[in-house]
């Protein structure tokens, strides 16, 4: 089986600023857990702060894997372009979240990801990635 973590922008500052929302692992450390606990699922990994390479890196997988859990980040709130991108591909899309946006402010309640998504998990921390992996098994 083969799964996409896909992250967007300011990911990749995880476990540097803001713990108390975000936590204190770097995403990296957190994937290499990750890996070695579900070391029989080919799990690939995947950042950028830039939102059309986070839709091409969509295209390329989305005729070949099985899935895609995707944390786009602030461009879940606002990108109209990757929620195209979610329903032009064959890969389902989970959607997560670190925080829970329900909770924080209303803008952060809107997501042009949500409609094209399988489901959506939000507010486990970085066990959000963990229990939408497990979904796909
Ligand atoms: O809770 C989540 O996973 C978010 O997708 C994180 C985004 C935020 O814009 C979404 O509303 C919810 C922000 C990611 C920024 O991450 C940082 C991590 C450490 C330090 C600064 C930013």
């Amino acid at each position: 089986m083969k799964i996409l973590i896909l992250n967007g922008p300011n990911l990749n500052l995880l476990g540097r600023r803001e713990p108390s929302i975000y936590g204190n692992l770097t995403f990296d450390e957190y994937f290499e857990t990750l890996k070695k606990k579900y070391n029989n699922i080919a799990l690939h990994y995947y950042q950028s702060n830039v939102e059309g390479e986070l839709i091409n890196k969509l295209h390329e997988v989305g005729f070949s894997f099985d899935g895609v859990i995707l944390n786009a980040g602030a461009y879940t709130h606002t990108s109209v372009a990757i929620g195209d991108a979610i329903k032009g591909i064959e890969t389902p899309v989970i959607e997560v979240h670190i925080s829970n946006v329900h909770a924080r402010e209303e803008f952060r309640h809107v997501s042009y990801i949500a409609p094209n998504a399988k489901g959506v998990i939000a507010g486990f921390g970085l066990q959000s990635y963990e229990l939408a992996l497990m979904s796909f098994l």
